[in-house]
């Protein structure tokens, strides 16, 4: 039988989380990544475990919970392999590579240790990737860097989002892909994640600008949905992670040729 995209992709990537995630995506029929910026381990964990079957990557928020643990990490790296989803640290690491090092790999979170996946403006110049592949290179971990954003008046845009491609190029055997509102960059093996998603476009009170997971995925190009109060803030977040589940196949279905 023919492969998907995804498949194919999967076999193309050279970084081992690249080519997990592509093979989850395929295995599981999912493009949808659940945002759980909960306030105790408790909620983060139970969503988790509700919503893993119809998700490839889990984002985290580490810095919102009020009762981090370590045990929290434990038991959050275990449903990961139970519903065979990766865990996305949404750190946005914006400082020197010496500073990014620390904050990766040290103090009360110790992300590097459990996060298959970080990320980080480009604003600070190529050493804010090379500091975290100091940390997570050996780890195994992949990086994201976030090309465009999807808030109102954000300055990710133009010569800026062009030169974060560049340096993604530059540091392909860490940078996986993008957080971005489109797809950046044609070649295969980066992954495109766009936040700001919902059933319905519209905004809220602070910025945020929600696109749907067809304009997001049949008509932006990106690979990725993330959604974070579209599912945990539903009535029924599980009848909801399995809509925007569809929602975001079914756009990717419409691409396949
Ligand atoms: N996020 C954005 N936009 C960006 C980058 N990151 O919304 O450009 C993150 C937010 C939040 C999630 O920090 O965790 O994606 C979106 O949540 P929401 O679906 O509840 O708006």
């Amino acid at each position: 039988p023919r492969l998907s995209r995804y498949e194919q992709r999967a076999e193309l990537c050279q970084h081992p989380v690249a080519k997990q995630l592509f093979t989850i995506m395929a295995a599981k029929q999912t493009n949808l990544a659940v945002s759980a910026d909960l306030a105790s381990c408790q909620q983060v964990l139970e969503l988790a475990d509700k919503v893993g079957p119809y998700i490839c990557l889990l984002k985290t928020h580490i810095d919102i919970l009020e009762d981090f643990s370590a045990e929290f990490v434990t038991l959050l790296t275990a449903l990961a392999s139970k519903h065979n989803f990766l865990i996305f640290e949404d750190r946005k690491f914006a400082d020197i590579g010496n500073t990014v090092k620390h904050q990766y790999g040290s103090g009360l979170y110790k992300i590097a240790d459990w996060a298959h996946i970080t990320n980080a403006h480009a604003v600070p110049g190529a050493g804010v990737v090379q500091g975290l592949k100091e940390v997570g290179g050996a780890k195994g971990r992949a990086c994201l860097l976030i090309g465009q954003m999807s808030s109102a008046g954000n300055l990710a845009t133009g010569e800026y989002t062009q030169s974060t491609v560049k340096m993604a190029e530059d540091n392909a055997d860490f940078v996986i892909g993008f957080i971005c509102t489109s797809a950046l960059s044609s070649d295969p093996k980066f992954i495109h994640m766009t936040p700001g998603v919902k059933l319905a476009e519209g905004t809220d009170a602070l910025g945020q600008q929600y696109l749907t997971p067809e304009k997001v995925i049949a008509k932006q190009g990106s690979d990725i949905i993330i959604v974070g109060r579209g599912i945990y803030q539903a009535a029924d977040p599980v009848a909801a992670a399995k809509a925007y589940q569809e929602a975001g196949y079914a756009a990717y279905m419409s691409l396949e040729s």
